[in-house]
């Protein structure tokens, strides 16, 4: 066998899996990076506007006590290249490089029964074995760029905001059309619309978006992080959702009118950015007329700021709750549509219908542009993973598997997938969780599993169909429970023509999800099948 363990991907998940096998573990690692650097999310979306939604002290890693007293965080939320420049810093500092080989894709892993390994090839002609193989791929990965008829003859530039290049794009004096207006359209808008002549933004679903109030760390505040670590670090482990905030055990529809509007004044005004969402009122995502409440509250804002009526009607949300599709964090979007030099296109009105060699066209008129921005997101937790041709016991292909949704257990492990494990992988509270932390926890269950096969002269290790189709049951039953099934998103797929609409993510809680997983371990990892 050639390694222990081979990983795809070099981003937060890869680094660290890399990390834990060959420094903790003591294991023989390869891992296959597509990209020419490391980084994975942060390598490739560098899009105007690009940076973090999670606060930098806790959207890092806590492994090292190292790392996270010497690493000096710029922002509050920190930009593209600030992050991509930490990952770079932890593959260097940790000496990962000489065990990841970049510019290389892995195109199939096929598993071999008499061995218990796995065959991996690559696009550059690698074919290596491995025990373990490890998916690090990444849940927003795969670009997702519409099939518009007549992109093939536009005569300007498009791009990708996942796949945006490295050189960057100049707009000015151009006139740009944006099509998307999720997290990645509301962060590139305003600054795309400083330097173009024109920006057009291409809305299909408005969303509630919220001020991230954004600002540089003082020294004294980065002492006080540095010096509170520990106790930061706990609380996100402990959290609903792997953020150190401290939730109000109260309903929003307990308390007065009053004093919810005050509350939501000061998370709005002063906190800013995820708070308003994981750090008020604990039923916003479960409870419809709680919900209403923080969904008109922002409805109300955004009708303040922008100023043109009929401009501030569209950009409101009307027909989901708040919080259902990925909640969005801006710097100036709304204002942004008080500039006179941005116009905002309501798609769902007047639907594109195709792109011309001047720009794009819609059912209501042509819009000439010189550079289209597709900020349009990804065949989300799925994506990645499917592009590579995985075979696993009895030539089952993952594909055929996953054709009417992913079924997973525990988001760790597929059945007939022995010996295969995806981090933050679809069944798993990833996405709806603080990434790093998800991701950490993941990668240190996936570590202790490994270790404990090794110390028992173990080979192999399979997730039963029992225990798969509990947990999917599970998965799908939490999420009924809640709002988030209301929403067109890719959480559930919906942002992808054709594909099958389940919802992905485990919505029941990052606590509650680490404490079972643990338990899995602590019963000899029950509902999996351990073979020598
Ligand atoms: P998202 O959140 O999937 O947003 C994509 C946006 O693009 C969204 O507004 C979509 O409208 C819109 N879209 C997608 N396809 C089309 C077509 N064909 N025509 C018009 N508009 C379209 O991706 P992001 O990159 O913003 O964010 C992804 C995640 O990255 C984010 O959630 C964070 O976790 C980080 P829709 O809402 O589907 O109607």
């Amino acid at each position: 066998m050639d390694f222990d363990v081979v990983i795809v991907g070099a981003g937060f998940s890869g680094l660290y899996a890399l990390y834990r096998m060959r420094e903790v573990l003591g294991l023989s690692a390869r891992v296959y990076e597509a990209g020419d650097g490391v980084g994975g999310t942060w390598y490739w979306n560098r899009y105007p506007g690009a940076r973090c939604d999670s606060e930098s002290f806790y959207y890092s890693y806590s492994f090292s006590e190292e790392l996270q007293q010497e690493w000096a965080w710029s922002t509050k939320y920190p930009e593209q290249p600030e992050i991509l420049g930490y990952l770079e810093h932890v593959a260097e500092r940790f000496d990962l490089l000489r065990d990841i080989q970049l510019s290389t894709r892995v195109t199939a892993a096929v598993f071999q029964d008499d061995r218990d390994c796995w065959e991996v090839h690559t696009d550059t002609g690698d074919v290596v074995t491995a025990r373990f193989f490890i998916s690090a791929v990444g849940c927003l990965s795969a670009a997702n760029v519409p099939s518009i008829p007549g992109l093939d003859r536009f005569e300007g530039e498009w791009h990708h905001t996942g796949a945006w290049p490295h050189e960057g794009v100049d707009f000015g004096g151009k006139r740009v059309g944006l099509v998307g207006t999720g997290s990645t359209g509301i962060q590139a808008t305003p600054v795309v619309a400083e330097q173009a002549e024109h920006l057009y933004v291409f809305q299909r679903t408005p969303n509630y978006s919220v001020p991230a109030r954004n600002h540089p760390l003082t020294p004294e505040q980065l002492q006080e992080i540095k010096t509170n670590y520990a106790e930061i670090r706990r609380k996100c482990r402990e959290s609903y959702a792997g953020f150190p905030y401290d939730l109000t055990l109260t309903s929003a529809t307990a308390v007065s009118d009053e004093e919810r509007l005050a509350t939501y004044e000061r998370l709005w005004a002063e906190e800013g950015g995820f708070k308003f969402i994981y750090g008020s009122y604990f039923d916003l995502l479960f409870n419809q007329a709680a919900n209403d409440t923080a969904a008109e509250f922002i409805r109300g804002k955004i009708r303040q700021i922008v100023k043109d009526p009929v401009v501030a009607e569209k950009l409101v949300p009307k027909d989901y709750p708040y919080g259902t599709k990925r909640p969005p964090i801006d710097t100036d979007y709304f204002e942004t549509f008080n500039r006179p030099n941005v116009t905002l296109v309501d798609v769902r009105e007047t639907p594109i219908t195709d792109v011309v060699p001047s720009g794009i066209r819609t059912t209501d008129a042509d819009y000439d542009v010189d550079i289209i921005v597709f900020a349009t997101g990804f065949d989300a937790m799925t994506g990645s993973l499917l592009k590579i041709d995985i075979r696993g016991r009895d030539g089952m292909r993952l594909q055929e598997k996953w054709e009417a949704g992913p079924r997973t257990y525990l988001g760790l492990q597929v059945a007939g997938f022995p010996n295969m494990f995806t981090i933050t992988g679809p069944g798993s509270p990833a996405v709806l969780a603080n990434m790093p932390t998800a991701i950490e926890q993941h990668v240190e269950w996936i570590g202790d599993c490994v270790a404990h096969l090794r110390t028992h002269g173990l080979t192999r290790i399979e997730a039963t169909a029992e225990a798969e189709e509990a947990w999917v049951d599970h998965v799908r039953q939490v999420a009924e429970l809640t709002l988030y099934p209301q929403a067109n998103s890719w959480y559930l797929g919906a942002n992808i023509p054709g594909k099958k609409r389940v919802f992905m993510p485990y919505v029941g809680g990052f606590l509650p999800y680490t404490l079972r997983c643990a338990e899995v371990a602590e019963r000899g990892y029950e509902g999996f099948a351990l073979q020598p």
